[in-house]
């Protein structure tokens, strides 16, 4: 399989989690996106939103999305898996990543905070107090979702941890203080003693 990549992109970061976590061999290919690579055209004829992460499988079909991508290695590759069988705890997993994928990402992504700054001429202070407020209403929701570990949902990995420890990378790297929050940052800190989640941070990439 070959991901299109950027290191810093917590989307795609999700996907090298997974692909460790399953231990599917895959090759990287970087799409820059300070030098805007993802609006190229031959960027765009992968992945037509010209977001990454895009995931091209073996015989060349095109994945894009992370939750799709990340759906369709759950159903391929059940040897490691990252859901429950038990479909109310399965909804509680969901309800996790929703909460990071639908409610804070999408409001936090570079294309946003780039029209915060540059078509509504918003200040750099004021484009960092909008990611931190989405990033504190998402985290106060979740803190209080998170048992008592060691991972976000109970004794082993689940999809839970793979879209938590992308999104506590960003809050980190937006300097925000994360001292309100010590079960995510538990389970932030248990997975980063595996080497799936080392490998695949944006400082191994
Ligand atoms: N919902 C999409 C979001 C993808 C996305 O927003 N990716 C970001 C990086 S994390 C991106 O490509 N941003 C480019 C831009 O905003 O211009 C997914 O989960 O794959």
């Amino acid at each position: 399989m070959e991901l299109f990549d950027y290191f810093r992109s917590s989307a795609a970061y999700r996907v090298r989690i997974t692909l460790n976590l399953k231990s599917i061999p895959y090759t990287k290919t970087a799409v820059n996106l300070l030098t805007e690579d993802h609006k190229s055209a031959e960027y765009k004829a992968l992945n037509h939103q010209g977001l990454v992460p895009t995931l091209k499988l073996d015989d060349g079909r095109l994945i894009t999305q992370s939750t799709a991508i990340l759906e369709y290695l759950e159903a391929g590759y059940p040897d490691v898996p990252l859901l429950p069988t038990d479909p109310f705890e399965a909804a509680r997993i969901r309800s996790m990543c929703n909460l990071i994928a639908c409610d804070i990402h999408p409001v936090n992504n570079l294309r946003v905070l780039k029209y915060l700054t540059g078509t509504l001429g918003v200040t750099e202070e004021d484009k960092l107090t909008w990611y931190h407020h989405w990033i504190i209403e998402g985290f106060d929701a979740l803190e209080s979702q998170i048992g008592e570990g060691p991972f976000a949902a109970g004794n082993a990995v689940t999809l839970a941890d793979v879209y938590l420890v992308p999104q506590v990378f960003n809050a980190l790297r937006f300097g925000l203080d994360m001292s309100p929050y010590p079960k995510i940052m538990r389970s932030y800190d248990d997975c980063h003693m595996k080497s799936e989640f080392i490998d695949a941070a944006p400082e191994a990439s």
